[in-house]
């Protein structure tokens, strides 16, 4: 019963816009991570941090593969071949791989290392829809792109990670958009993914949400895959995050979803892989959005109150 989490911390930021979020491994677990997964009956145990070559000493155009303008694809194809392994021998050895990003490009990694040894389902929950193309991006930032590049859209059908993964598109499920691009929409729309925006948490409560998405994502899979990115959350709950988007979960909206997932596991042991991501120590107001994705992550894993 007791599970082994190995703590995977991936301080990437080469997919984001500006840099801090390579320190949020390190701020995550400050704020108490072990504790808190010993509390929700896991075992700990922490693997440290992948290396990152440093951004400083890297051009973002300098020597990529030909595919559009996302920046610094090559180092990000590098260290999420590594995390990809990492997860997959986590779980080959019989541990629940928990990956502390860094930005949300760190998700392909851990999403094609999880998916090969399972049929795979995601629950994404994130204020942005993160499907962006090397061609659709606005901004040319990979971690707009990580669900496009392990789907295979775009040029990211030429790389190494969508056939890696055979990821079933309509097991994947958005959790509390409110932040798409017009072009994410163009592809979400015309995909079998199934995304649950805040107006459908607004009209049906996040129990009511929650439930569904872990039906669909659950459904003909062996188990899921959580992708938490903090900017979910409200910017007043959770301010240390680089794209901070008005409008996002609430505290008790984001403990109630995660602990519904710890329930489903509890009862079905449907829980495979996470990853935490996102978080911007240089943004965050006394280690407040650290603390949160530490307790949301030991939520996840059955931390009660009672
Ligand atoms: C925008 C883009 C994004 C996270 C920002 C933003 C994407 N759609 N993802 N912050 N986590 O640049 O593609
Ligand atoms: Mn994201
Ligand atoms: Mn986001
Ligand atoms: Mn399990």
């Amino acid at each position: 019963m007791d599970r082994t989490v190995r703590i995977i911390g991936a301080p990437m930021d080469y997919g984001a816009n500006r840099r801090g979020v390579d320190m949020g491994p390190s701020a995550i677990r400050y704020a108490d991570l072990a504790d808190g997964l010993e509390q929700a009956g896991a075992v700990p145990v922490d693997d440290g941090d992948l290396s990152m070559p440093r951004a400083e000493e890297r051009d973002p155009d300098a020597d990529q593969p030909s595919r559009g303008n996302a920046k610094f694809l090559r180092e990000i194809e590098d260290v999420c071949r590594l995390l990809s392994d990492r997860v997959a021998s986590t779980l080959a050895d019989g541990e629940f791989p928990l990956v502390l990003g860094g930005d949300h490009s760190v998700a392909i990694g851990s999403l094609t290392g999880s998916a090969r040894a399972a049929e795979l389902g995601v629950l994404w929950f994130d204020a942005h829809a993160d499907c962006n193309t090397p061609e659709t991006s606005p901004t040319g930032n990979v971690h707009g792109m990580p669900l496009a590049a392990v789907l295979g859209r775009g040029t990211f059908g030429d790389t190494e990670w969508a056939p890696a993964t055979g990821l079933c598109e309509s097991a994947i499920v958005y959790v509390g958009l409110r932040s798409i691009d017009e072009r994410e929409r163009t592809l979400i729309r015309d995909s079998e993914m199934t995304a649950f925006t805040m107006s459908d948490i607004d009209r049906r409560g996040i129990s009511a949400v929650i439930e569904d998405a872990l039906t669909i994502a659950t459904d003909g899979t062996d188990g899921v895959h959580v992708s938490l990115d903090l900017d979910w959350l409200d910017p007043r709950t959770a301010p240390g995050v680089g794209t901070p988007v008005r409008g996002g979960v609430t505290y008790r909206e984001a403990h109630a979803a995660l602990e519904a997932i710890s329930r489903r596991d509890e009862a079905d042991d449907i829980l495979r892989s996470m990853d935490v991501v996102e978080v911007n120590p240089i943004l965050d107001e006394g280690n407040e959005t650290a603390t949160l994705a530490s307790e949301l992550t030991a939520s996840t894993f059955g931390k009660r109150i009672l």
